[in-house]
């Protein structure tokens, strides 16, 4: 098969890029390791930024979203005895969305499948041809058994952090920064109408615990545990009691709702980033270039980022213009160490070690960011992000 750009991976990333790649009227095809059912089944971040959602809107994206999402001002930041609203909108910043990554990925293949894209699933040992020529290709077993060679202009990872693309990048130009996190994250999904109208982050002596939504009817929480914990050491029960401990349920009249638990796993923290994010014919975008802790849930706001940018440069080249394709890396990967440094500054402000001065520090940090009005400014513009732009 024969096309401008070949895309590896189905997810948020790559069915975006094809998407705004087909409004620069550029055709793609996308090839994906799983089945479209399994794809769709991942259920992961919720929470959306303003210019995501502009993206989202201005490529006709957004219709449900619109209508199932929660649309927050801010978040509450609280600790024992303290509990306080960052209003992003009156510090300067932008609402954020919550609209479930599932919710997402169903709105954009829906998309590409209703446009008559060309997305081959099931597809088995992708492996990348010539990215320094001016004639790359994949090659890979498709769920027939039958070996297909896609040849393209282009090829973009966009295959997540267990992805294959990465690798080819030459070993003289890649660098990899790593930074593992000394805790994990308890991530739960409850059947159950949320305790709160925002997001809360609590800071609590034992530990962080997190509480979010996907809609009216279903929550979402996270705690922070042990990275050697294992999730059979936390039964329903377990749960509910550390949840509603550190949420300070039963304090200030404020009373935390359980039920049922759908889904429950132990995510280990920690951000990694690989660079360039363009070599020759290959691009690198989302989780395949980068991937950060979900404390300031960036990870899929920045995959946005990427495929958005990626779509004006490849549309630039086609128009005869590569300087933006040239700039493409490092327009990415100044968004991205912001997003690495926000979520490593927030997750060691929440996030307790054991030591008491770290408390007081933590605790003080709290206290800045949510009381100073350049400390709220600041949060909030980093939580509800900049406009996605070159340069
Ligand atoms: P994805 O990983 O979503 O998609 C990559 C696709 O490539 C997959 O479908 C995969 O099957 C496919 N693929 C991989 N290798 C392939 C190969 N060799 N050939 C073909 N296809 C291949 N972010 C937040 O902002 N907030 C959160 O709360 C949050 N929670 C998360 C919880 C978990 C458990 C995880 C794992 C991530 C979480 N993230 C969160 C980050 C997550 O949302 C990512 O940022 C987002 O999925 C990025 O999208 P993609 O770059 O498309 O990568």
């Amino acid at each position: 098969m024969k096309t401008r750009v070949a895309i590896i991976g189905a997810g948020p990333a790559g069915l975006l890029l094809s998407h705004l790649l087909e409004r620069e009227g550029i055709e793609s095809i996308i090839v994906e390791a799983q089945s479209s059912d399994f794809v769709l089944g991942r259920f992961r971040a919720g929470l959306l930024e303003a210019a995501s959602v502009d993206v989202l809107d201005e490529a006709g994206l957004s219709e449900r979203l619109h209508r199932d999402g929660l649309e927050h001002r801010g978040v509450y930041v609280q600790w024992p005895g303290t509990k306080r609203s960052v209003d992003f909108v009156e510090r300067g910043g932008r609402p954020v969305w919550v609209y479930g990554q599932s919710e997402l990925t169903r709105d954009l293949s829906d998309a590409r499948f209703a446009a008559g894209q060309q997305m081959y699933y099931n597809v088995s040992d992708v492996a990348l041809h010539d990215v320094d020529s001016s004639a790359p290709f994949l090659t890979g077993v498709d769920a027939t058994g039958r070996s297909i060679r896609i040849d393209a202009d282009v090829i973009v990872g966009c295959d997540g952090f267990a992805g294959v693309s990465r690798d080819s990048l030459p070993q003289s130009l890649r660098a990899v920064y790593e930074r593992r996190y000394p805790h994990s994250w308890l991530g739960f999904f409850a059947d159950v109408p949320p305790s709160s109208d925002q997001i809360i982050f609590a800071w609590h002596p034992e530990g962080f615990a997190m509480h979010t939504m996907r809609s009216a009817s279903i929550s979402r929480f996270h705690l922070q545990v042990d990275p050697h914990d294992h999730i059979s050491a936390w039964s329903d029960d377990r749960i509910w009691e550390t949840t509603a401990r550190r949420l300070g349920s039963g304090d200030n009249d404020w009373t935390l709702h359980a039920g049922p638990i759908t889904e429950k796993s132990i995510l280990p923290l920690r951000c990694r980033i690989t660079t360039p994010m363009r070599h020759a014919r290959l691009f690198l975008a989302g989780d395949a270039a980068h991937v950060v802790p979900p404390t300031g849930a960036k990870g899929l706001n920045l995959a946005i980022a990427d495929v958005t940018l990626l779509a004006r440069a490849l549309g630039a080249w086609k128009r005869g213009d590569e300087s933006l394709a040239n700039a493409y890396s490092d327009s990415a990967l100044r968004r991205v160490w912001r997003a690495a440094e926000f979520s490593w500054s927030w997750s060691s402000a929440l996030h307790t070690t054991g030591d008491p001065f770290d408390d007081q520090l933590q605790l003080a940090q709290l206290d800045w960011l949510t009381s100073s009005p350049t400390g709220g400014a600041g949060l909030a513009e980093k939580f509800s992000g900049v406009p996605i732009a070159f340069g």
